[in-house]
């Protein structure tokens, strides 16, 4: 009987788990139970905090059995898994995704009523899993979502950060950085998995047995233990896991050393470990560099490929199937050490020789490019590599010189071309190249929308794409319409399903039947209502936050995403200063009516970025406080932005601002999001917003500046900032406020190493698209001007969004890459 678990249960006659009724009344019983027997409180003194944890519990319950029948059967059907592995994972809260996901929102308002306790109150107190920076993590949530909805048998892997990204204040208008700790009241979403744990290694030296197989000794070693949170498809169709690890010392206290008085030595593996899934690193599109870094990507990708190894050898028993069995898809460079840990445990472990680990390691991964910033692209000096990982660093030797053996053997490449190839970067200190690590250990790399994947190939892959050209391929992003519309604004999404019918949420592009009403009058009123609703709510949130009125008729125009030179916030910024001047010298135009919003974080170590925070508040407290354009004008920075924030921000957008300098952003997703919603665009022809001109309509969108190639012929034949900034007197205008200190009469120099960047390099094309913009704002205007031309447009940019889900993308990965469909 003490070995039940483990033994074959099929011809016992085991009870099964009773079936969780979604009976209100049934539910408002069970959070009682789970109030009482899980938290241990009575109703009369349980916190709000106690009665979330409930109801999760009560939502969790409804999401086992499902949970456990996907599991069982993937297993039964011998099918193929994806796995995802993810540094970041920016999931946001899960509470309202659960249990709309499963369908149960009337029925927990219900029991949540009839215990007086209002469902829409506590999961405000849920905290964001902000395990993510921005766009990239945000699309391993939205993925993990879609694969669920869509069918497909996955595993999420990432790291179990204790504190993940930072939480912003400002104080004073700078940013400060604050640590975030969403684990502060436990976390009931996710199991503790103690019993699945793997040891980790670093350092030490190899041992050699034969010609490929070795044994590594390593020098410290840790435990990965898995946390598990499942994660809930649309109408629970089938339930994935999300297993993210955390660090455990083997020897939790060295007695020794604590016996001989040395408390703190005594502790050194436990503080090690800690360190290990301690942070989330927040730099974004920026490599963080520290050892630290490298430990965490080898940590995760270790304990990942050992469960990955484990699972397949304990139902398939066979090594060499792997490829057929699973499908490892690598988010970015940061798993890249996957591909010599794969290496590792097929040849070291799995006794496998070189060439058939290759064979097997190159069939089994895939990797997805997400930028092209040259700064971005991670690479990791090769001493430091060799010290913590030599057995990896062997292996890597040994795949760079089969790689440029069959570079050579084409005899089209000549040897500066060859050492752009390889492995190793030999300009100056010798480093390890993580992203042609990647590209030559898959059989699939992708980029994240069509103009990115076209520069990837003419860019940082251009000659391993010419040796290898079948692997590059597409697959544009895109976001989970559950939460980017049902979830975030219900109102259109109930509006809208009187026009499509009920299946927009497993088939977006069924919001195509919107544009038979754009024109109607009474439609587009109701649509302008639902607009107003969300506005309204938000000038209650800017107003509870920064004490900040705004006029919600206003036009809210907003940017809202990590804070970076190429994304070009200080355009947007230094437009409004020109606005405000013109408001000023022609108070007797009919201006139009706007709310100018900012948020988002920059990283600790970036200065211009931070810079830039500071900017746009030294500009809003100018602006706000200015009788003359307070009819006209407001300008406001909200702290902290996250998924939670992006939720009550992006339905109640009028104007979006997709506005980076052209080739830089890979694809961007926030700009899909609040076109679902119902905002225009002003943008320029960067990453996925080509495609987005494409399905909306060149019509219904506000392009302007100019385009990748004109940049990237701007850089190469020198361009004059100066030149191009004297020419515009309204740019001239605003940057000579900026510099001088009008906006920042206690420190007048404060942006003075800011502006002279624009006018001596402009690296980023500010001074350059400058004019477009502004005369593309000046057309918005226009357009907001003639409301029913504005509702129209608005409307059809969320019928014609449906390409952009994500379960589009998915399914294209699915049939395309991992070969999980046909
Ligand atoms: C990013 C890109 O910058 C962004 O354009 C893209 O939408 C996102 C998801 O593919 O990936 N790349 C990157 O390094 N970060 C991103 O957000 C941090």
């Amino acid at each position: 009987a003490l070995l039940r678990g483990q033994m074959d249960t099929t011809d016992m006659n085991l009870p099964s788990p009773t079936p969780k009724s979604s009976d209100p009344a049934r539910l408002a019983a069970d959070i009682v139970d789970r109030l009482t027997y899980r938290i241990g409180k009575d109703a009369t003194v349980a916190t709000p905090d106690d009665w979330l944890t409930a109801a999760v519990l009560v939502v969790r319950d409804r999401v086992v059995e499902r949970w456990m029948e996907s599991t069982r059967e993937t297993y039964r059907r011998e099918g193929k898994r994806v796995y995802y592995l993810s540094m970041e994972f920016l999931i946001g809260r899960l509470m309202r995704d659960a249990v709309t996901n499963l369908e149960l929102v009337g029925e927990m308002q219900e029991a949540l009523g009839e215990l007086g306790v209002e469902l829409d109150l506590i999961r405000e107190l849920e905290p964001d899993a902000a395990l993510g920076n921005g766009g990239l993590g945000r699309l391993a949530a939205c993925f993990m979502e879609s694969m669920a909805s869509v069918d497909i048998p996955a595993y999420g892997y990432g790291i179990r950060y204790q504190n993940g990204m930072f939480r912003q204040e400002l104080s004073d208008g700078w940013q400060v950085e604050l640590p975030e700790t969403w684990l502060e009241h436990g976390n009931p979403w996710e199991f503790e998995r103690r019993e699945s744990r793997y040891e980790i290694g670093f350092g030490g030296h190899i041992e050699r047995d034969d010609a490929d197989n070795c044994t590594w000794k390593p020098a410290e070693r840790f435990w990965a233990e898995a946390f598990d949170t499942p994660i809930v498809g649309w109408k629970a169709k089938r339930v994935n896991t999300l297993r993210l690890w955390r660090a455990e010392p083997i020897d939790p206290l060295e007695l020794e050393a604590f016996n001989r008085g040395d408390h703190m030595g005594a502790l050194q593996d436990s503080m090690k470990a800690e360190a290990l899934s301690r942070v989330l690193y927040p730099a974004d599109a920026t490599p963080a560099g520290q050892a630290l870094r490298l430990r965490q990507e080898f940590f995760f990708s270790s304990a990942s490929l050992q469960d990955i190894l484990r699972r397949h050898m304990a139902q398939f028993g066979r090594i060499t199937s792997l490829p057929e069995k699973a499908a490892i898809q690598l988010n970015d460079t940061h798993p890249a050490v996957s591909v010599a840990e794969l290496m590792r445990l097929l040849i070291d472990v799995h006794n496998l020789d070189f060439d058939t680990a290759w064979d097997i390691t190159k069939r089994t991964i895939a990797y997805t490019n997400h930028t092209l910033l040259p700064e971005a692209l991670e690479s990791w000096p090769v001493p430091l590599f060799e010290q913590l990982l030599p057995r990896h660093m062997q292996l890597i030797y040994k795949i760079n010189a089969r790689v440029l053996r069959e570079a050579r053997a084409t005899g089209t490449f000549d040897d500066a071309q060859v050492a752009g190839m390889s492995l190793i970067d030999e300009h100056g200190e010798r480093r390890v190249r993580m992203g042609n690590l990647a590209f030559v250990g898959a059989h699939s790399i992708n980029g994240v929308s069509g103009l990115h994947t076209e520069l990837m190939k003419e860019t940082v892959f251009k000659d391993l794409h010419k040796l290898y050209p079948l692997r590059i391929n597409n697959k544009t992003n895109g976001i989970t319409p559950r939460r980017w519309l049902m979830q975030c604004n219900p109102g259109l999404y109930n509006l809208s399903r009187e026009v499509t019918g009920d299946s927009i949420m497993s088939d977006l592009d069924a919001m195509k039947a919107l544009d038979t009403v754009a024109e109607d009058a009474a439609f587009q009123e109701r649509f302008a209502a639902i607009k107003r609703a969300n506005k309204d709510r938000l000038a209650g949130v800017i107003e509870k936050r920064i004490g900040l009125k705004v006029d919600p008729s206003a036009m809210f125009d907003i940017q809202i995403k990590r804070i970076h030179e190429y994304k070009r916030q200080l355009m947007n910024i230094v437009e409004t200063v020109a606005l405000y001047d013109q408001i000023r010298s022609h108070p007797e135009r009919a201006w139009a009516p706007r709310v100018k919003l900012f948020a988002g974080k920059a990283a600790s170590s970036y200065h211009n970025a931070k810079l830039i925070i500071k900017l746009a508040n030294d500009v809003a407290r100018v602006v706000n406080a200015d009788p003359a354009t307070r009819d006209v004008l407001k300008v406001a920075f909200l702290p902290n932005y996250n998924v939670s924030l992006a939720e009550v921000m992006v339905p109640a957008a009028d104007l979006s601002e997709q506005i980076s300098t052209a080739g830089m952003e890979a694809s961007g997703t926030g700009n899909m999001k609040f076109a679902l919603n119902g905002a225009l665009t002003i943008g320029t022809l960067d990453g996925a917003n080509v495609e987005m001109r494409e399905h909306i309509g060149a019509e219904n969108i506000i392009i302007f500046g100019l385009t990748a190639a004109e940049v990237a012929e701007k850089r190469a034949n020198g361009y004059s900032p100066e030149e191009v900034i004297a020419a515009s007197p309204e740019l001239s205008q605003a940057l000579k406020a900026i510099e001088s200190g009008v906006f920042s009469p206690e420190d007048r120099n404060r942006y003075a190493d800011l502006v002279a960047g624009l006018r001596m390099s402009d690296w980023f094309m500010v001074a350059a698209d400058f004019d477009s913009y502004a005369a593309a704002q000046r057309d918005v205007d226009g357009i907001w001007a003639e409301q029913p031309r504005w509702q129209a447009m608005a409307i059809r940019n969320a019928a014609r969004m449906g390409y952009f889900s994500s379960d589009r993308t998915i399914r294209q990965y699915g049939r395309e890459i991992w070969n999980v469909i046909n």
